[in-house]
C-alpha cells in the first residue's frame, strides 16, 4: 500500500470530461459538461497556461453490447458507426479538445492491461465469487438499500442477479490512505458539499469491488486471465491517464500533465471518480489527480434529462437553430454551475433574444453605427482613466478569473454581463446622438465613442471562453485582432485608434422558427 503523495505545484492545466457511453446519441447533459470544460480550458489559455483538454467515449459497457445485438451488429461495428456522432458533439459545440479518446483504441487497451497488472503486482487483486444485483444503466452492483421499490432510482429499472467468479480490487485497504488524502487536501473535491459526500462515503467503510467480468467477451481482456474482461469502470477511468501515453505519437505527455489533472463530472459518477479512482491510482503507484469538480444535473421539467427516461434534448438540433454560442451561453447561465437546475428551450429562446440579441448584439450595432455615422468610422484613441467605463471595467479581469478558478462559471459570466448592462446604461446616459448635435461637445462625443468601443472590446475578450465566435466577431467589428485574446486585454484603454469601423450586422439575427428544436 502506498501513502498519498504530496501535491505537486506549478503543473500545466489538464482538464477532462467523463467519457460518455455510446449506447445512444448525445443529449444536452453531455453537451453541458463538454461546454463547461471548454470554457475553463479556453480561459486558462487566455491566461497563457499550457493546457490539455481530453474528452471521448466509453465503449466497453454491457449496455453497448446489448444495443449492438439489438441492431444485429457486432459491438465494435456498432461503436464505429455511432462514434462519429459523438465526435461531432465537441466539434459542433466549438469545443477545443486536444484529443478524443475511444476505449477501443489499442493504446488505451494496452495501457489498461498494464495498469491492472501494476495493481495486481501491488498485492491488491484477488479472486472471489460475486453474487449480487447489477444495474446495467449504472454499470454497477447495487445493494438492496440503494433500491427503491426494487428498482434503481437513477434508471427506473430492476437490476439483474449476477453470480460469477471475478477478480477483485482490495478497495477496503485504501480507506485510511483516502481519508488521509481528503484531510490533507480540503479542495481535492469541489464543491465542498460533494467533498463531504465523498468523504462520508469513505468514512462509512469501503467494500472491495470486482474489476472483471466473466462470460462476456466485450471488453479489455484481463492479462493474466483472458477469459475475463475488465469491468467497464476499471477500464474507463484509466482513460484519463492512458490518453497521455499515446495522444501524441512519440511523446509521453504524462510527464507534463500528470498529476496536474482536473476532472469535471456529474454527480451521478461521484463515487467512481472520488473514491474508486484515487484508490486505483494509489494501488498502481500513480499520483492522484489535482482536483475533481462535481456538477449537478441539468433538469428538464424537473426530471433529469437522460437517455433511459427518454426526455432528451438533442444538443445538435439546438445548435442548428440557435448556434453553438447561444447554446453555450444558455447552458452556463440557465443553472448555477454546480447545482441542479431546470433548462428549457423557451429559456434558450428568451436569453437569445433578450440578452444576446438585445443587450450584447444591439450594443455592438449601435456603437459601430454611431462611430460610422458621427465620425466616419474613425476615432483617435483617447482613454480617460477616471471615466465611467474605466470604473465599470475595474476589477473585471480579476473577478472573472477568481470565479473560474473556483469553477463558478455562472458567476463569472454574470460578472461580465454586469458590464454589458453597464455599457448599455452608459449609452443611454451619454446619449451620443445629443452630443453629436453640439459641435462644442465634440471631444466628449469622441471620448464616449472610444469608451464604448473599448468597453466592448474588453468584454469581448472576457467573453471569448464562453462565446468564442461571437467574441471574434465583436473584436473584428471593432478593428481589434480577434486572435489576440490575452487576458491582459480585459482592462480599460487598451484599444488603439479606431479606424475603418462600419456598422456591424446583427450578432444574433431574429430566429423565425424558434420552436423548431422543441
Ligand atoms: O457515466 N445533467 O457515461 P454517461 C448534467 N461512461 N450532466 C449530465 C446529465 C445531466 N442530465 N446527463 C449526463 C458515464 N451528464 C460513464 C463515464 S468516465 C471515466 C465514465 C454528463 O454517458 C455528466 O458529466 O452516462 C455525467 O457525469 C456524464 O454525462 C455521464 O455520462
Amino acid at each position: 500500500m502506498r501513502r498519498p503523495p504530496v501535491q505537486s505545484t506549478a503543473m500545466p492545466y489538464y482538464l477532462t470530461t467523463p467519457i460518455y457511453y455510446v449506447n445512444s446519441t448525445p443529449h444536452i447533459g453531455h453537451a453541458y459538461t463538454t461546454i463547461a470544460a471548454d470554457v475553463l480550458v479556453r480561459h486558462q489559455r487566455q491566461r497563457g497556461e499550457e493546457t490539455f483538454f481530453l474528452t471521448g467515449v466509453d465503449e466497453h459497457a454491457s449496455k453497448v453490447a446489448r444495443v449492438a445485438a439489438e441492431q444485429g451488429l457486432q459491438p465494435k461495428e456498432y461503436a464505429d458507426r455511432i462514434v462519429e456522432v459523438w465526435r461531432e458533439l465537441p466539434r459542433r459545440l466549438d469545443a477545443t479538445n486536444d484529443f478524443f479518446i475511444r476505449t477501443t483504441d489499442d493504446g488505451h487497451k494496452r495501457f489498461v492491461q498494464e495498469f491492472l497488472e501494476r495493481i495486481r503486482a501491488n498485492g491488491d487483486v484477488y479472486q472471489d465469487v460475486y453474487a449480487g444485483l447489477y444495474c446495467v444503466g449504472c454499470e454497477a452492483f447495487k445493494t438492496e438499500s440503494e433500491l427503491v421499490d426494487g428498482k434503481c432510482p437513477e434508471h427506473g429499472i430492476e437490476p439483474e442477479w449476477i453470480e460469477e467468479r471475478n477478480w477483485f480490487f482490495r478497495l477496503s485497504a485504501y480507506q485510511e490512505p483516502l481519508l488521509g488524502l481528503y484531510d490533507a487536501r480540503p479542495d481535492f473535491v469541489l464543491p465542498a458539499f460533494r467533498y463531504n459526500e465523498a468523504r462520508s462515503f469513505i468514512a462509512g467503510g469501503l467494500q472491495d469491488f470486482s474489476i472483471s467480468r466473466a462470460g462476456q467477451p466485450w471488453g479489455v481482456p484481463i492479462p493474466w486471465d483472458p477469459d475475463q474482461v475488465a469491468y467497464v469502470w476499471a477500464d474507463a477511468l484509466v482513460n484519463y491517464l492512458s490518453a497521455l501515453s499515446y495522444a501524441r505519437p512519440g511523446e509521453d505527455l504524462r510527464e507534463r500533465f500528470w498529476p496536474g489533472v482536473r476532472h469535471l463530472l456529474g454527480k451521478d459518477i461521484l463515487r467512481f471518480h472520488c473514491v474508486y479512482w484515487p484508490a486505483m491510482l494509489l494501488a498502481a503507484g500513480y499520483e492522484v489527480p489535482r482536483q475533481l469538480f462535481v456538477h449537478g444535473y441539468l433538469l428538464l421539467d424537473d426530471r433529469k434529462i437522460s437517455k433511459t427516461l427518454g426526455n432528451v434534448l438533442d444538443p445538435l438540433d439546438l445548435i442548428d437553430v440557435y448556434g453553438a454560442d447561444a447554446v453555450r451561453f444558455w447552458s452556463i447561465r440557465a443553472v448555477s454551475f454546480g447545482q441542479d437546475g431546470s433548462a428549457s428551450v423557451e429559456g434558450l429562446r428568451e436569453r437569445y433574444e433578450r440578452e444576446l440579441a438585445n443587450e450584447l448584439g444591439n450594443l455592438l450595432s449601435r456603437t459601430t453605427a454611431m462611430i460610422a455615422r458621427y465620425r466616419g468610422g474613425a476615432v483617435t484613441a483617447c482613454p480617460s482613466p477616471g471615466s465611467a467605463v474605466a470604473s465599470l471595467l475595474a476589477g473585471l479581469a480579476g473577478d472573472v478569473a477568481d470565479r473560474l478558478d473556483r469553477y463558478d462559471l455562472t458567476g463569472a459570466l454574470e460578472r461580465i454581463w454586469e458590464v454589458v448592462r453597464g455599457l448599455n446604461r452608459h449609452v443611454e446616459a451619454q446619449a451620443p446622438w445629443q452630443l453629436a448635435k453640439d459641435e462644442a461637445r465634440a471631444a466628449e462625443l469622441d471620448r464616449t465613442l472610444y469608451d464604448l468601443a473599448d468597453g466592448l472590446r474588453a468584454v469581448a475578450v472576457a467573453l471569448a471562453a464562453f462565446v468564442p465566435s461571437t467574441s471574434a466577431r465583436i473584436l473584428a467589428a471593432l478593428g481589434a485582432d480577434p486572435a489576440d485574446l490575452r487576458w491582459e486585454g480585459v482592462a480599460y484603454g487598451r484599444s488603439d485608434d479606431l479606424t475603418g469601423i462600419a456598422p456591424a450586422p446583427p450578432l444574433f439575427p431574429r430566429i423565425d422558427a424558434p420552436t423548431a428544436a422543441a
